[in-house]
């Protein structure tokens, strides 16, 4: 009785602790690393940082910059043109991703957009079942915690199979 009473909050517990991790797997990114948001050395730049980074709903990006420039969010046809929004942001600032899908920004001085100081994401949607963002700290897989918790004792077996459906 009291095993699998203690069985249960066990499962609980690590359920609990499964799904915050799914939720804080959240990471700031500073846009452009190092350089910052700037008129890159190459038009590649931006699209070479981005390359390698799963951006999830609740990210953020982090657009620092000294001197002059801003930062815009474009439609894929201003982005692809080097037009220019009206809406603009003239100081660096953290945004937040809310939604999923495409993200289009540039920035609106002189010809710097031309020159590569534009940035193109895909947003996806936060998944706490899918590989975790680079930065985050590695997680211990669910599979392992629902294996680990299994053979652990035979009692546990109800609780175990609570948790591959919670997990399925
Ligand atoms: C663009 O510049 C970055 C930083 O200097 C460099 O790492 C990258 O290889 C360059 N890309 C191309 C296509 O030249
Ligand atoms: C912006 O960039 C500067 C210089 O690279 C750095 O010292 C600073 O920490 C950055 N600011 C933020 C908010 O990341
Ligand atoms: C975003 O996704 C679209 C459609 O899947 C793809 O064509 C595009 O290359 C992606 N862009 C980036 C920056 O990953
Ligand atoms: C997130 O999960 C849903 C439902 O399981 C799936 O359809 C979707 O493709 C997943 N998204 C990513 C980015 O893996
Ligand atoms: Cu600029």
């Amino acid at each position: 009785m009291g095993s699998r009473v203690m069985g249960l909050i066990m499962g609980c517990l690590i359920l609990v602790i499964i799904l915050s991790k799914g939720g804080e797997a959240v990471t700031t990114y500073e846009v452009g690393g190092s350089l910052g948001w700037v008129v890159p050395p190459n038009t590649t730049y931006y699209k070479e940082w981005a390359a390698d980074k799963t951006f999830v709903v609740g990210d953020s990006l982090s657009f620092n910059w000294t001197g002059t420039h801003d930062v815009a969010e474009a439609s894929k046809t201003q982005y692809e043109n080097c037009e220019k929004p009206s809406i603009k942001f003239s100081s660096s600032g953290v945004l937040e991703l809310t939604k999923e899908g495409p993200l289009y920004f540039l920035c609106t001085i002189g010809d710097h957009c031309n020159s590569g100081q534009k940035l193109e994401i895909n947003v996806s949607a936060s998944n706490s079942t899918t590989p975790s963002t680079p930065s985050a700290s590695p997680p211990p897989p669910p599979s392992a915690s629902v294996s680990a918790h299994v053979y652990v004792n035979a009692l546990f077996a109800t609780t175990s199979m609570l948790f591959v459906y919670f997990m399925a």
